[in-house]
């Protein structure tokens, strides 16, 4: 049996933050969750709040006085640091707030992190850091890293400077690049929610999904439960050594093939219309996702076609109770 770590989850009500604290606490682990709710949702932690185990705390991550006072108190073994602005397309509109919450924030963790002698900092960085590819699977050693959006520069940014402080001051640093991630609880009102979640929403109220090109962009798309399986065991498994990781599943899917695996779930009545490319989209992005697998023996358990047929349900976790 594994020993009971205590894990602090910045970010913890939002989409990869709630699945993330269910599967902690599902591991036997004790969780303080840490949230300002810009855009986490209450809701989404109905299945923790109940939990013995389970501590929620409101604070902004950023301000490093609130952070170090949580630490302090909570004394985790691990912080797993989802907290953030998570659209490529919100960081080119407003970049200042880019810069505040995904590096300003990353540096309060670090610095939290040496003062109050946390053992490992799990962060959630991104396929964004590698900028324009190809069709061939991305490799950590490598492919070169060209952020080609505030984002992904940011994301880039935070990964250093916690490598960085976790060789200085003898912390582990864990740098999971999720790819593109999908499932329950990704906030369907949002203009910045992923394509599949806008996708769904569209299908589910009878519209036609807006195809942002030719649809023939292709993503290595992830379920949010296989990343929370990732923080998992980024955070507790013993022994880990500092590391930057792909976090996908090594499939890579075209938005048209999306659009026909969507209509299929919905009963064929999925309808596409297609509008000008967005600004600082790249065209495709597919990861290798061997690493991961050597180093934490994670491989993706849902398909995209599991994970689609699961958003086609009218589901408790899209709308959960409190
Ligand atoms: C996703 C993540 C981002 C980062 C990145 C890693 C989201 C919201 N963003 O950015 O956080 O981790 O992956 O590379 O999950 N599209 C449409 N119609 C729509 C919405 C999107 O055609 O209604 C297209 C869009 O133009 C792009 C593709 O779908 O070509 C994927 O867009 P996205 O916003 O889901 O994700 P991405 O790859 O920009």
């Amino acid at each position: 049996m594994t020993k009971q770590s205590r894990v602090l989850v910045t970010g913890a009500a939002g989409f990869i933050g709630s699945h993330t604290c269910d599967s902690l606490l599902a591991a036997g682990h004790a969780v303080c969750g840490v949230d300002n709710f810009r855009t986490g949702r209450l809701e989404n932690l109905w299945s923790c709040s109940a939990h013995p185990e389970f501590v929620l705390r409101e604070g902004d991550v950023a301000e490093a006085g609130e952070l170090d006072e949580i630490v302090a108190q909570f004394a985790p073994s691990a912080i797993i640091h989802l907290a953030g602005l998570v659209s490529v397309q919100e960081s080119i509109a407003t970049p200042a707030l880019n810069f505040r919450l995904n590096v300003q924030a990353t540096h309060a963790i670090a610095e939290a992190a040496r003062k109050r002698s946390v053992g490992r900092v799990v962060f959630a960085s991104s396929a964004a850091v590698y900028g324009e590819s190809s069709r061939q699977a991305l490799n950590e050693a490598a492919a070169p890293c060209m952020p080609v959006s505030p984002y992904g520069a940011a994301k880039l940014a935070s990964e250093n400077l916690l490598l960085g402080y976790a060789r200085a001051y003898g912390f582990t640093a864990i740098c999971l690049r999720y790819f593109n991630v999908f499932g329950p609880r990704q906030d369907p009102g949002s203009q910045y929610s992923g394509v599949i979640t806008a996708f769904s929403r569209c299908f589910m109220e009878g519209r036609s999904a807006t195809i942002f090109g030719d649809g023939n962009q292709s993503r290595d798309f992830i379920s949010v439960r296989d990343i929370a399986r990732a923080n998992l065991l980024g955070a507790t498994l013993p022994s880990l050594p500092s590391s930057t990781l792909n976090v996908c599943s090594g499939r890579g899917t075209s938005l048209l093939e999306l659009v026909g695996c969507l209509s299929a779930h919905f009963g064929g009545s999925a309808k596409a219309e297609h509008a000008p490319e967005r600004p600082g989209d790249i065209r495709h992005s597919l990861g290798d996702p061997s690493a991961a697998k050597r180093i934490l023996g994670f491989q993706t358990a849902w398909t995209v076609d599991d994970g689609l047929g699961e958003l086609a349900q009218p589901a408790e976790t899209l709308i959960s109770p409190l």
